[in-house]
Formats: structure tokens, sequence, C-alpha cells
């Protein structure tokens, strides 16, 4: 498999997924500083000129959260998804609240420019980041993080996700010592051996 990636995004959490399912890939970097992402031969694997991309022997996956599922699928031994539909519906949740929320309420930092041409509304935006990442991290702390993990006990791959949110959260200027569930959490998940090699291949910058 080879996966695209862009340091410090969302990518990482499809990489950590990898590590943790013991499959092989190659991690692809996509030079962001030069605008590959927006260009040929990118475009052409992914139209969307985002990150990640997984290639596989079934095919070309965009989306994190169904990256993760088919990583869990093709590695079932590794647990990464449970099989009770409670369980599921409950790591889908997580997944959708991260893709529909609290990722584009990050993004209104350094990425205004998908709503907004003018430079007082981007900024306005921007100076909302802080309140609105924090107010998710206050919903993931009372309402999600159930256990050490978001489903309690055992990690599943809607763990790698929340895991590379919550790198972002000091940039964003959230207060993690507020979340200390959320606080553990990050502490757990970066000593696993899955986190420690993606931060080695340089996908998530220290
Ligand atoms: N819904 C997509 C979002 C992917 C996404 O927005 N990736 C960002 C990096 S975190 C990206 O590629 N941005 C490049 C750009 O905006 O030019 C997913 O979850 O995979």
């Amino acid at each position: 498999m080879k996966l695209y990636f862009s340091p410090g995004t969302i990518a990482s959490a499809s990489a950590i997924a990898l590590e943790e399912a013991g499959l092989p890939y190659e991690p692809v970097r996509v030079d962001f500083a030069a605008g590959e992402q927006r260009e040929e031969p990118y475009l052409s694997l992914n139209p969307k000129g985002r990150v990640p991309v997984l290639i596989t022997t079934d095919g070309t996956f965009t989306e994190t959260g169904a990256i993760l599922e088919y990583i869990a699928a093709r590695a079932p031994e590794a647990g990464l998804a449970p099989a009770d539909p409670v369980a599921q519906a409950q790591m889908r949740a997580a997944m959708y609240y991260f893709a529909s929320t609290m990722h584009p309420n990050h993004a209104h930092g350094r990425r205004g420019a998908r709503w907004a041409d003018d430079p007082a509304a981007q900024a306005a935006m921007a100076a909302k980041v802080p309140e609105t990442m924090t107010a998710c991290c206050d919903y993931v702390e009372n309402h999600m993080l159930t256990g050490p993990f978001i489903l309690g006990d055992r990690p599943s791959v809607a763990d790698c996700y929340l895991y590379t949110i919550s790198t972002w959260l000091e940039g964003d200027s959230v207060d993690i010592t507020a979340f200390p569930k959320l606080q553990a959490f990050r502490e757990t998940m970066a000593a696993r051996p899955s986190v420690q090699a993606v931060v080695a291949k340089g996908m998530i910058p220290q």
C-alpha cells in the first residue's frame, strides 16, 4: 500500500492505524508548500486535492474515516473495529464527529479561504478556533472518552483519528490541562509503538 501524506495532517491517523494493524505501507510525502496537492499528477489520485490517499490492491481510497474502516477490515486479527453493532455505531459516531465538526473547526484557523475571500472574515474565523476547539474537547472529555479509549478499555481506529486531532490542540490555543481524560489519552497513545513509528517516519512533527 502507499499512503500519501503531509506532516502534521490528518493523514497521520491512517498511518497510525496501519502500524496498529501491522500492515506494510510506503509513506509518500506530498509537498504542501509547493502546492503539489492542487496539481497533477496528485489531482488524478485525489481530485479533492487533500491528503490522505491510500492506494491498495483493492483500489484507491480517500476520506480518513473510510480509510480507517478499510484498514480495520483488512486486519481483523488486530481488533481495531468492534463486531458488536452498538460499539460499531459508537465508533462511527466519534469518527463522523471528527470529520464533520472537529477537523473543520480546526481548519477555520489556517484554511479560512475555503469559506470566505474577505481577509477580515478569515481573521474572524481564525479567532474563533480556540473557542470552538475547546468546546469540542469538552464534548470529547465528558461524552466520548468512556475509558482510556473511546470504546472504553480497547483501542479502535477512532482513537487513531482522535490522537491525530489532539496533536493540533496547542496550535489551536486550547488549554489541554483543562481536559485530564483527553490529556491522559494523548499520553497513552503517544507511548504506543504505532504512534512512535509514525513519529519516527516524520509524519507527526515533534
Ligand atoms: N475529509 C477529509 C479531509 C482531508 C483534509 O482536509 N486534509 C487536509 C490536511 S489535514 C489537506 O489535505 N489540506 C490540503 C489543502 O487544503 O490544500 C479526510 O478526513 O480525509
